[in-house]
């Protein structure tokens, strides 16, 4: 990792939680099942990991999050275990819009338990026709006496159908687009919420969801009712360049592996790394890497430092953008000098090559970001 502007307290940071992810994740890490390893996501509470994505030191409420601290998580984890990385991430993506915009009783209710990885969370907002287009989404929230019931489905939903809590975004207005939107907290075991998982390309805990009549009342709105499509926005926001350190840490692992690689493979009576050819790819590789991290840590400066909404909006596209898109192309480029070692099942960069599919696609698809950009640009005459 580059220590590009990182204070000391931070570099402590990061070699503690690769430390204590080696030494104290790794033997409860290797679930292929699918499904919500809650060993894990518990041991990283004790560790005080999931504390750490929301500020503050035990005892005391939780602070907001802070981006940077959230991207050095990310990127540190991805490196020595990407299933302890992924669930630690879902945690936050699901709990973020309760400590963003829930009432304190519901802050209360939830987030400690979150922290402590008693109780899983889920972000619910895609669904089968409206995935890009979120301002699309149909789940219906039918008013009654207390509140309203929700009726409809969600797709992709990461931790579904395990969690404890979900952020469920749901119509209350027809017609009315991303003014019509709101953001509800529905327990995991709420009558009328029924489930399924999905078999995906690299094992991943995500599923369906349905809900009939789930009754949720007034104080289970997250912000207010109607304004839920920018809860779901501002959540975004944080997370996206945390899906670029995911990537980052993720790209480092593999140059990491090239590098031993070439160094001390022979080929034609020579290390592979005396090939130019060969050379000059690491060379570009450790040149992507660097900039996709550059982005990564821009951004997330530009969230935590605030000003600016539509300047945060842009960064964090563009970290998320670049950085996926250069990991992936950097894994690709680990495969191919390793040869077929590396699509042997079980081999790391097997795992990679698959794990690293799905960023460009989650959290807005790399032509989201790509839009999201130009609007800000084009649009709204920003520069970079
Ligand atoms: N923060 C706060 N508010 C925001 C915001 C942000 N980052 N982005 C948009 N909004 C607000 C806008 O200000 C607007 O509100 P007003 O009408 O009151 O001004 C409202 O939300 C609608 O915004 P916009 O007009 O930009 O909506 P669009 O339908 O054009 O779509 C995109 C916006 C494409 C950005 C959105 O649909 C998107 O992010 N799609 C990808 C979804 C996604 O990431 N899914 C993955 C789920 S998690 S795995």
């Amino acid at each position: 990792m580059s220590d590009f502007q990182l204070a000391p307290q931070h570099v402590a940071f990061v070699s503690w939680v690769r430390e204590k992810a080696i030494e104290e994740l790794a033997d409860l890490s290797g679930d292929e099942s699918g499904r919500v390893n809650r060993p894990l996501v518990q041991a990283m509470g004790k560790l005080g990991l999931l504390r750490a994505l929301f500020g503050g030191e035990p005892g005391s409420p939780p602070r907001d999050a802070a981006a940077l601290k959230l991207c050095l998580l990310r990127e540190a984890l991805a490196q020595v275990n990407g299933e302890a990385e992924t669930a630690l991430a879902l945690q936050g993506l699901g709990s973020y819009p309760i400590l963003q915009s829930g009432t304190p009783e519901i802050v209360e209710r939830w987030i400690p338990r979150v922290i402590s990885g008693e109780a899983i969370a889920a972000f619910a907002l895609s669904e089968p026709t409206a995935g890009s287009d979120a301002a699309a989404l149909e789940l219906w929230a039918e008013p009654d006496r207390t509140g309203w019931r929700l009726f409809g489905e969600k797709i992709w939903i990461s931790n579904a159908p395990d969690a404890d809590v979900y952020t469920v975004f749901a119509r209350t207005t027809r017609g009315a687009r991303a003014k019509g939107v709101t953001a509800f907290v529905v327990p995991g075991d709420a009558v009328g919420l029924d489930g399924s998982s999905l078999d995906m390309l690299s094992p991943h805990p995500i599923g369906r969801l349905t809900f009939d009549g789930v009754a949720v009342d007034r104080g289970d709105v997250l912000g207010e009712p109607d304004k839920g499509f920018a809860v779901a926005m501002r959540t975004l926001d944080l997370f996206r360049p945390s899906v670029g350190a995911f990537a980052v840490g993720m790209a480092q692992a593999a140059l990491d592996a090239t590098t031993d690689h070439v160094r001390t493979r022979v080929v034609h009576g020579a290390p592979l790394a005396r090939q130019q050819a060969v050379a000059h790819r690491i060379a570009d590789m450790a040149t992507q890497l660097e900039a996709a991290r550059l982005l990564v840590y821009a951004a997330a400066s530009a969230y935590d430092n605030g000003g600016d909404p539509g300047g945060i909006t842009r960064r964090a596209a563009m970290a998320k953008l670049y950085a996926t898109e250069a990991a992936q192309s950097i894994i690709d480029s680990a495969v191919q000098l390793h040869g077929a070692k590396a699509l042997q099942r079980g081999h790391l960069l097997e795992h990679l090559y698959r794990d690293v599919r799905s960023l460009r696609i989650y959290e807005g698809a790399s032509e989201i970001q790509r839009s999201i950009i130009a609007r800000e640009i084009i649009g709204r005459g920003a520069t970079t």
